[in-house]
């Protein structure tokens, strides 16, 4: 088997524990609001194996699929390996078979052909269905009670893309699913596939276009009007994939799109706005129309927050030196031209939340993760390998932010909202926080905070105890219990 490197991909937070278990009645310290009935879903990307070459990324590490599970008052912990097509033929072989990230040139000749997604990212409920998505191949079914694979997904055949996004966007008043998958006519492709589930989970429509340039098109946004698709100059280069390279590479003098089509209109509507050059960004925190204006709020940076990204396109910048601030492009679809507002709203961050009711409206609050200056910084880990230390709340309406900051050394994941049954109370946040346990930056202690959301500042009501360091997770999602209970899958 080997030892695992100790590159920042498999050091603190991010140090592999590939451990399938599961945990009743986890200690609880405080006290769980009573109305909390449901489950918070997370996607874990853990090695099974060392990797093939001697170093590797987090990204390219096997999902796992978790599950705070509560009920009652009380709260289970479930952890178990998406088992692709990618983790049974390893776990057979015992060894790693695929190799880089996202170039199945460096692979082992005999799983030539075989899917290699990992199902590492997004945790995804739509149409009484569970799934475990990552950008780069079809989502694959969880039964949410068992956490047990089903197997991929396809809309019952009738999916033509051989990807879908980690980012889909549901509208909580139709219930329907906008999604999209890019290089879906395969690898390099600049085939972009636009398309829609109803509430049911069944697909009503998928339309192909050509994007500008192969980029990695993470997230997408959706607004009563619209879908929007954000282009920024990270791309993918298929003779550097041949011989080996990086699937990903930024190029810092390159211009960035954005693309606003129609909803349910014909991909040719397509408008495309030209942005700044350089620029990148994972995630949006949401997008909504405001007459004739398209409002779209991006956790924005000057340039690609993944080092292994910018080292492939020769850009030589430390983590710390990046810059960048939640954004707000504004578009005047009632305008000719390709230009567009663009101004600053709140502090540098990523992994934004925002209740499901608001997707695609005009929204009062959302949260994201940021830095807090006077925090010290956070053990290094997550999926960039540097945490964040703090949970920023803003109000976009007013620009009021809000924060709620960690134990210095201490690193915060991306949080859910839990809606509340009380109006005045606002919801709760929920959110994994990993905090230093001596010396050892592979010894830490993993925690749920539960945390009003309109006050953070406040800090947690509970902190549900695994005793134990848990890995970086990616994205999660909660579930409530009617949901569950409703789901196609039984357990
Ligand atoms: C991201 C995560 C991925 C990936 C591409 O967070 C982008 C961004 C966990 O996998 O493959
Ligand atoms: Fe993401």
């Amino acid at each position: 088997m080997g030892a695992f490197p100790q590159s920042i991909h498999f050091i603190g937070t991010n140090t592999p524990r590939r451990v399938e278990m599961s945990v009743r009645n986890l200690e609880v310290e405080g006290e769980i609001p009573a109305e909390i009935e449901g489950a918070f879903f997370r996607a874990v990307p853990d090695n099974a194996h060392v990797p093939m070459f001697g170093d590797d990324i987090a990204l390219n590490a096997d999902g796992m699929v978790a599950r705070f599970n509560f009920r009652a008052g009380a709260v289970d912990y479930d952890i178990k390996y998406v088992e692709t097509e990618r983790y049974l033929a390893e776990k057979e072989a015992r060894r790693a078979l695929f190799g880089k990230y996202r170039n199945p040139f460096t692979d082992d000749p005999s799983v030539e052909g075989k899917d290699r997604t990992l199902a590492n990212t997004t945790p995804v409920w739509h149409g009484g269905r569970l799934f475990m998505t990552k950008e780069d191949g079809r989502g694959y079914e969880i039964n949410p009670h068992t956490l047990e694979t089903a197997g991929k997904w396809d809309y019952y055949g009738a999916l033509k893309s051989e990807t879908f996004t980690a980012h889909p966007r549901i509208d909580d008043e139709t219930g329907e699913m906008f999604f999209f998958g890019y290089e879906a006519g395969g690898l390099c492709s600049l085939d972009v596939a636009y398309g829609i589930a109803d509430k049911d989970g069944n697909l009503t429509s998928e339309q192909w276009f050509d994007q500008p340039y192969c980029s990695t098109i993470h997230d997408f946004c959706i607004t009563e009007k619209y879908a929007i698709f954000p282009i920024f100059p990270t791309t993918a280069d298929l003779e550097r994939i041949k011989d080996g390279g990086a699937h990903w590479a930024h190029e810092q003098d390159r211009e960035s799109w954005v693309g606003i089509m129609p909803r349910y209109g014909k991909v040719d509507e397509m408008r495309w706005f030209k942005g700044p050059k350089g620029v990148s960004a994972f995630h949006f925190v949401n997008a909504y129309d405001d007459g004739d204006l398209v409002h779209m709020d991006v956790c924005l940076s000057d340039t690609n927050a993944f080092s292994f990204m910018r080292e492939a396109g020769g850009i030589e910048r430390e983590q710390q030196d990046i810059r960048g601030a939640l954004t707000r492009w504004t578009f005047d679809m009632s305008k000719p031209g390709d230009s567009f507002e663009s101004r600053d709203m709140g502090p540098p961050g990523d992994l934004p939340r925002l209740p499901d009711h608001a997707q695609g409206r005009n929204y009062r609050r959302a949260w994201y993760l940021s830095m807090n200056p006077e925090g010290g910084p956070p053990m290094p880990g997550g999926p960039v390998g540097a945490n964040f230390n703090a949970i920023v709340r803003i109000e976009p309406g007013n620009g009021r932010i809000t924060m709620m900051g960690v134990p210095p050394g201490a690193g915060v994941s991306e949080p859910v909202y839990v809606p509340s049954s009380d109006p005045e109370q606002g919801g709760w946040l929920m959110s994994v926080v990993d905090q230093p346990n001596g010396p050892d930056p592979a010894n830490y202690l993993s925690e749920l905070w539960i945390i009003p959301a309109d006050d953070v500042e406040k800090g947690p009501v509970a902190k549900v105890k695994l005793n134990m360091p848990l890995r970086s997770q990616v994205h999660g999602t909660w579930v409530n219990r009617a949901k569950l209970e409703d789901s196609k899958l039984k357990g």
